[in-house]
């Protein structure tokens, strides 16, 4: 059995080197990533690792190899995740002014960590207004749609930790990503997108003895929920008749009506998935990349990242002799376009499931980030008994 305070560590820290090894070949859109350069960097990561355990007797030498080898670094799905997770360990919760000057912050110390185009205004204007409305200029993304970037989806792991205390349920986990999601990203295919892989993640936490079946439809369950109620909510706003702002809402929402009818949503993506894992031939990665999508929108990644998971439990090609966890990266990273975010996204997924054991120490030890990911894992481990 896998325990709890594993599987927290395993989460935070499959996150990191899901990014950090993702982002070698972030942008590599079709036909993916040959899975044997993705094999040809991980054998870089683990002979460094073993060169390392040879001389451990030896502090010196010890010193030597860490200076030499190449470390791996973090990009901006770290960077915010550990801002979700700082911020939630030091105010006992949602504070959404600290968290969002956290991310801020953050930014302005470092950049060059690979944000998306959009969200460096919403972090200019955080900073501008001196945080006065933390949700306020997220909200004018887009001509006032909101991003529908993963860029929610892709720090959330903290959150879904920090929530999983056994009385937690669906509603509260809700209460907490959602504002956290919104302080950046207000569309809602994003903040769907961030529910998702946080569900995702409490799920995998709680699970003993995976069931893909089962898996997808505990998620089909919730995300119906989310989804008839943002139809809902759109309708009710068409409804509306009366204003000139009504009416130009409703021919925003029938623009994006039009835009969406070619995409298919996170239920029916889930159905898809559900086939894909118990397809006998391993899914071709050109159809994955077509239906379900690997690049920065949400809807078009964090599918991605709970498909590499669960598929990762049955055959895949030229990686049978890996444990599942590092199937799950390794895969997650050779369906190409956005790999860093995708892996990242599977492997908080994956490590909550198998627990920190099954990240081999080499990974762990070549990727900036991960001794402050298993920090807050424990902070996060001990607020949530
Ligand atoms: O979502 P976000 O934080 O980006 C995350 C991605 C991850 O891959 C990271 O690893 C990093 O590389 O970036 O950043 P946003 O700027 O909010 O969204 C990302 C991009 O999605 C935007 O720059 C746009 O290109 C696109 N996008 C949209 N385009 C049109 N209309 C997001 N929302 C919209 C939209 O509503
Ligand atoms: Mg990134
Ligand atoms: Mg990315
Ligand atoms: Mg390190």
């Amino acid at each position: 059995m896998v325990s709890r305070i594993s599987r927290f560590r395993g989460s935070l820290v499959g996150a990191v080197v899901g990014d950090c090894i993702g982002a070698v070949y972030e942008g590599e859109w079709l036909p993916g990533v040959n899975i044997d350069r993705v094999l040809q960097e991980v054998a870089k990561i683990e002979a460094a690792g073993s060169v390392s355990s040879n001389s451990q007797e030896n502090s010196e030498n010890q010193d030597e190899d860490k200076r030499s080898r190449k470390i791996y670094k973090f990009t901006d799905d770290t960077a915010m995740a550990r801002s979700v997770a700082a911020s939630l360990i030091e105010q006992n919760g949602l504070n959404a002014k600290d968290m969002a000057r956290r991310f801020s912050e953050e930014y302005f110390k470092e950049p060059w960590r690979g944000y998306g185009g959009n969200i460096c205004l919403n972090f200019h204007a955080l900073k501008e207004s001196d945080y006065s409305d933390p949700f306020g200029p997220a909200k004018l993304q887009f001509d006032g749609q909101g991003s529908y970037g993963n860029g929610g989806a892709m720090r959330i792991a903290p959150a879904a930790l920090f929530a999983c205390r056994k009385q937690m349920d669906f509603k509260k986990l809700r209460e907490l990503v959602e504002p956290i999601t919104q302080l950046t990203h207000t569309h809602p295919q994003a903040v769907q997108g961030a529910l998702l892989e946080s569900l995702a993640v409490d799920l995998a936490l709680k699970t003993e003895s995976l069931d893909p079946d089962q898996f997808i439809d505990y998620l089909c369950d919730k995300m119906k929920i989310l989804e008839d109620k943002a139809i809902s909510k759109k309708k009710r706003g068409a409804d509306k008749k009366d204003s000139k702002d009504a009416k130009r809402a409703r021919k925003k929402t029938d623009d994006e009506d039009a835009e969406m009818k070619n995409q298919l949503s996170y239920c029916e993506k889930l159905e898809k998935i559900r086939i894909y894992v118990k397809q006998k031939t391993q899914p071709d990665t050109k159809e994955i990349n077509e239906v379900l999508g690997t690049d920065i929108s949400a809807l078009n990644s964090v599918p991605a990242a709970v498909y590499a998971f669960l598929r990762a439990t049955k055959k895949l090609k030229g990686i049978q002799d890996r444990n599942p966890f590092e199937k799950t990266i390794i895969y997650a990273i050779s369906l190409g376009g956005d790999t860093d975010t995708i892996a990242s996204m599977a492997g908080a997924i994956a490590g909550a499931y198998y627990g920190i054991e099954d990240v081999p120490k080499s990974w762990q030890e070549a990727c900036e980030g991960v001794e402050d990911a298993l920090h807050y894992a424990t902070q996060l481990h001990e607020l949530s008994i």
